[in-house]
């Protein structure tokens, strides 16, 4: 797996704390996977939802930096926790750390108890993290071994679909391409079709949908396209800036009242096309606990007095990935409050 193994600049967290942090990760995710996975198959989003902030707030509060949410629930008007711009950690005057979270990505999955919904976050050093408003973003994504940009954003479906059939070395039949299930990509996917290639739907969960194209071979996915959340893009992106892979993303700021949102949050180009490392600028950790089982990572498991948990942890220095399965014992600290 491709990694940057590059030295610690001025952005970067310290090699040492960069390691701590890819352990302390592991228990934000799982805290907030456990408190979303209590409330599976009830019917409220909502509420799932906000057991996981607060799981995941509690859990972030314990960690030796000076943090600050740059992607969140919301913008502080609208979010009560987890709020853009919140600050997070322990120790005033810590290493500076850019966070970014969305402690249940899938409420929907969660709340009907439907594959894929998990817990993740990413943290990286101080102001390398983009910081951008909760609109859409187009997005794509293929994973590593490719030519740079081989698929571009900016070129019609079927030439990237071409393209990248040819890089692979196989047919365009044998392309697979990972969309969201929303009539705004009915165009997108005859244009897929179009060629030969196959489309997959997800009904929610882009960010393990970028992931899956890491790895082809068992996903079955080369290609992710359309148009999900700007947060879930930027998670997605310190995901691919880890194990390898390619992703371009631009916001889709198509109101006034957008613009002026994104241009509060130093965004001065409304255009931008984004590349991976204009998203993730440093070295950054990632980290998702499966709430129910998807292809991706098991779901959170009641057992009589044990918890078990699968987290998948990646840290982009190294281009470690460490998959991990906890039997949580202290059940106490999981109980519902
Ligand atoms: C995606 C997906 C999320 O939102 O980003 C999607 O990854 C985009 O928004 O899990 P729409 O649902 O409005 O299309 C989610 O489905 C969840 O909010």
């Amino acid at each position: 797996m491709a990694a940057s193994h590059k030295p610690a600049t001025a952005k970067s967290t310290t090699p040492m704390l960069d390691r701590i942090l890819s352990i302390e990760i592991v228990r934000v995710t799982e805290r907030a996977a456990v408190a979303a996975a209590r409330l599976r198959g009830r019917g409220n989003e909502k509420d799932a939802d906000q057991a996981a902030v607060d799981g995941m707030r509690r859990e972030l509060n314990k960690l030796p930096i000076e943090g600050t949410v740059v992607i969140g629930e919301g913008e502080r008007d609208e979010a009560p926790m987890l709020f853009i711009g919140e600050t997070l950690g322990n120790k005033k005057g810590g290493p500076k750390v850019d966070i970014a979270v969305d402690p249940l990505e899938g409420t929907t999955l969660c709340a009907k108890d439907m594959p894929g919904a998990i817990a993740t976050m990413a943290m990286a050093a101080g102001g390398t993290l983009l910081n951008a408003p909760d609109v859409y973003m187009e997005k794509i994504a293929v994973g590593p071994g490719y030519p740079a940009d081989v698929v571009d954003l900016d070129a019609p479906a079927e030439e990237n679909i071409r393209a990248l059939a040819k890089a692979k070395g196989v047919r365009l039949a044998d392309i697979t391409a990972l969309i969201l299930d929303r009539p705004r990509h009915a165009d997108l996917v005859a244009a897929v079709r179009k060629t030969g290639a196959a489309v997959r739907f997800i009904t929610d969960g882009d960010v393990a949908g970028v992931i899956h194209t890491a790895d082809p071979d068992t996903t079955g996915i080369d290609i992710y396209m359309g148009i999900g959340g700007a947060p879930e893009g930027v998670l997605a992106a310190a995901a691919l800036a880890c194990i390898g892979g390619q992703i371009q993303g631009r916001l889709v700021l198509d109101t006034e009242e957008k613009r002026e949102r994104a241009r509060r949050m130093g965004i001065k180009d409304p255009r931008k096309k984004y590349a991976m490392h204009d998203m993730v600028q440093g070295d950054c950790v990632f980290s998702a606990t499966g709430v129910t089982t998807g292809s991706m990572l098991q779901g959170v498991r009641f057992k009589r007095g044990v918890i078990e948990t699968e987290t998948v942890v990646m840290r982009s220095a190294t281009g470690t990935v460490r998959w991990i399965r906890a039997e949580h014992r202290y059940l106490d600290k999981f109980k519902v409050e």
